[in-house]
C-alpha cells in the first residue's frame, strides 16, 4: 500500500540529535560576558532560529546594542565554542529512536530530507554517520528567511519532486512547526505538546511511536 506521505522533512538539532543543549550552552557563556543572563526558558525561543537572529534576540533580552561588526564577532566566537562541543559527536549521539525511524522510512520506501536552520548540519550528519540517508538536505545559507518562513521546508522538498501536501515535517521548535505549516505540509512535533500546540501531532521522542502506524492513522 501506498505511504501516507511521499517524504519525511526532518529538524536537525533537538529532533535526530540532542545538539540544542550545545547551542544554549555557548550561547549562554556569550551572554554572560556581556552581563546578559538567559535561562532554559528563554533559550526556548531560539531553537531553530538562524545564528544572527539568535544573537539579535539575546541582545534585544539584554537591551544592549552592538555595531555589526562587534556582531559578528560575537556570532563567530559563538560558533568556534559550538564546533568545539559538538567535535566528538559520534552515532552514539543520535536521540533514541532516531536510528530505527530512518531505517523504517528507507524500507517504507519514503524520501527523507532535512531542513536545518544550522550552517553546522552537514558536519553534524557526517559526525553522526548518517548522511547517507538524505534524500536532499536543504542549505539554509541560500534561504532568504529563516524558520517561521517556510523557506527551508520548500527548498528541502523541491529536489523530491514531490506535493508540500504529501510531506511530513518534524520539529522540536515551535517557529520550526509554524514554518512546516506554512509550507503547507503536515506537522509532527518532538517535544512539549504546550509548546508545540500548532504541530498537528506532537510525540515525545523518535522511540514512541512507528511511522508505519502513524501514517496510517494520519487524516
Ligand atoms: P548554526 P535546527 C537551529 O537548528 C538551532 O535550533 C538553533 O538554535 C541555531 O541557532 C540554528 O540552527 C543555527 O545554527 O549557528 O549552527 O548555523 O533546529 O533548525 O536544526
Ligand atoms: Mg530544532
Amino acid at each position: 500500500m501506498r505511504s501516507r506521505f511521499a517524504a519525511v522533512i526532518f529538524d536537525l538539532d533537538g529532533v535526530l540529535t540532542d545538539t540544542a543543549r550545545f547551542h544554549y550552552l555557548a550561547w549562554k557563556e556569550m551572554a554572560s560576558g556581556l552581563g546578559i543572563t538567559i535561562d532554559e526558558a528563554f533559550n526556548e525561543t531560539l531553537k531553530g532560529i538562524d545564528r544572527m537572529s539568535s544573537l539579535d534576540l539575546i541582545l534585544e533580552h539584554g537591551k544592549v546594542q552592538l555595531p555589526l561588526a562587534e556582531k559578528e564577532r560575537l556570532a563567530f566566537e559563538k560558533n568556534e565554542h559550538y564546533k568545539e562541543l559538538t567535535a566528538s559527536m559520534t552515532r552514539k549521539d543520535l536521540l533514541p529512536g532516531a536510528l530505527e525511524r530512518l531505517d523504517e522510512l528507507k524500507t517504507l520506501g519514503v524520501k527523507i530530507s532535512l531542513a536545518s536552520a544550522s550552517k553546522n548540519a552537514p558536519a553534524i550528519l557526517e559526525a553522526l554517520g548518517i548522511p547517507g540517508y538524505f534524500d536532499s538536505i536543504a542549505n539554509p545559507a541560500l534561504v532568504a528567511r529563516g524558520k517561521p518562513a517556510p523557506d527551508i521546508f520548500l527548498l528541502a522538498a523541491a529536489p523530491l519532486g514531490v506535493r508540500p501536501e504529501e510531506c511530513l515535517g518534524v520539529e522540536d521548535a515551535e517557529a520550526g512547526v509554524v514554518a512546516i505549516k506554512v509550507a503547507g505540509m503536515q506537522a509532527l512535533g518532538v517535544g512539549d505538546p504546550k509548546v508545540l500546540a500548532a504541530a498537528d501531532r506532537v510525540v515525545s521522542g523518535l522511540d514512541t511511536f512507528k511511522f508505519a502506524e502513524l501514517f496510517a492513522e494520519w487524516r
